[in-house]
């Protein structure tokens, strides 16, 4: 039997690890973004969900300066010192902890006369699967040291320490949609974010009203945005922009498409047009999930996919077949979720029939020789908070 963690579970971890009781389980989770992709380093919008899957940080203080982290995924505790915060001396995963205290004094947050911590992580958030298992680590430690520490910071400066540490500890040169989604996520409603207007808005989804089930089509395909694709996409899309004249994509709207595409090369005018189009299709489902509720929305998802296919050229053959068998099988809706070349897919389908479409998806993959994918259904979640 596969043991699913808990805050109890956690907590319970920790007493065996530390020999004490926790001072308290906070936990953040992973998200799946609705619709928006490499929007959010464009300062565009977003519309991303939090997930029930977790990640959970039980944390005790001690009375010295030392970072002591464990993990039951990971075969070796890391630790640190207060006295010596360098993303250099962050080794692998523990960037991801380490890098948010970092974050917090780049940001202002004075460790003078702060004492040091011992924490637990625990995770059912899938890694590497494009489900911000990443963010879910570094929010849940960032919402714990905000009250073991006192500091009083906002969700929103959070999300920024997040942030900092996902491209300056961890080397990853993302947006902020994920930190976003896993500390502003409510149950049961969608984030709408605009990166400029720097808001984040809950939209009911209604999926359950409309008898919909959000099934994750994880592809087992792995990705890492540290390196790769993901920096060269961004820099065709900084590139495309001052070749634009313009600070960011953002600036630009589909009536820019004609310029862009006599002023642009091939490649980079397809990289623009992809997140020109995408920003669109984003407003235009917050607008059609409250209109007309998310049996409308299917059309937008499968033009979303289409563009990344063939515009922004970071789907992979898993992720395409996933997507087309869903839609055979009477999906309303299925894209890719998350950075690309690889990760997950996401298919809206009538509730009762996640499993009969999983299983066409396994069956699809089977023939083509395709590692078997892990599907499940999701649902929006709550985002950041202390459990115990
Ligand atoms: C990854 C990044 F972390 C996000 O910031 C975002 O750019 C996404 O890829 C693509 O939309 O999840």
């Amino acid at each position: 039997m596969i043991d699913i963690p808990s805050a109890e579970s956690t907590a319970d971890d920790f007493e065996d690890r530390y020999g004490r009781r926790p001072d308290g389980v906070w936990s953040a989770p992973g998200r799946v973004n609705l619709i928006g992709e490499h929007t959010d380093y464009n300062d565009g919008l977003v519309f991303p969900f939090a997930i029930e899957r977790r990640t959970w940080a039980a944390v005790g203080h001690r009375e010295d300066r030392l970072l002591t982290v464990h993990s039951g995924a990971m075969p070796e505790p890391a630790q640190a010192s207060l006295d010596a915060l360098s993303p250099d001396g962050f080794d692998g995963w523990s960037a991801y902890v380490f890098g948010v205290v970092w974050a917090m004094e780049q940001r202002g947050v004075s460790l003078e006369g702060r004492t040091g911590f011992d924490l637990m992580l625990a995770s059912d958030v899938p890694l590497g699967a494009g489900l911000s298992s990443s963010a879910a680590i570094e929010c849940a430690v960032a919402i714990a040291l905000n009250d073991e520490w006192e500091l009083g910071l906002t969700r929103r400066e959070l999300i920024y320490i997040c942030q900092l540490a996902e491209n300056g500890a961890v080397g990853a040169p993302t947006g902020n949609m994920d930190q976003t989604a896993s500390l502003m996520g409510e149950p049961g409603h969608g984030v709408l974010i605009d990166v400029r207007a720097e808001t984040a808005d809950p939209v009911p989804l209604h999926f359950a009203d409309e008898e919909l089930e959000l099934l994750v089509i994880d592809t087992r395909v792995h990705h890492e945005h540290a390196t790769g694709g993901y920096g060269a996409r961004r820099k065709s899309c900084e590139d495309g922009a001052a070749a634009m004249g313009v600070d960011s994509l953002r600036d630009l709207g589909e009536a820019d498409l004609p310029r862009a595409l006599e002023t642009l090369d091939d490649e980079t005018y397809r990289r623009v047009k992809h997140v020109i189009t995408e920003n669109a299709r984003v407003a235009r489902t917050a607008e059609v999930v409250q209109q007309d509720g998310p049996r409308a929305i299917g059309d937008l998802l499968v033009q979303s996919h289409a563009s990344m296919r063939d515009d922004f050229e970071i789907s992979c053959p898993e992720l395409d077949l996933a997507v087309e068998t869903a839609l055979t099988q009477g999906a309303v809706g299925a894209r890719m979720t998350g950075g690309g070349f690889g990760g997950a897919a996401i298919a809206l389908v009538d509730a009762g029939r996640a499993e009969e479409v999983g299983a066409a998806v396994e069956a699809a993959f089977a023939e083509s020789g395709f590692t078997a994918p892990i599907v499940f259904v999701v649902n929006p979640a709550a985002g950041a908070h202390r459990d115990l």
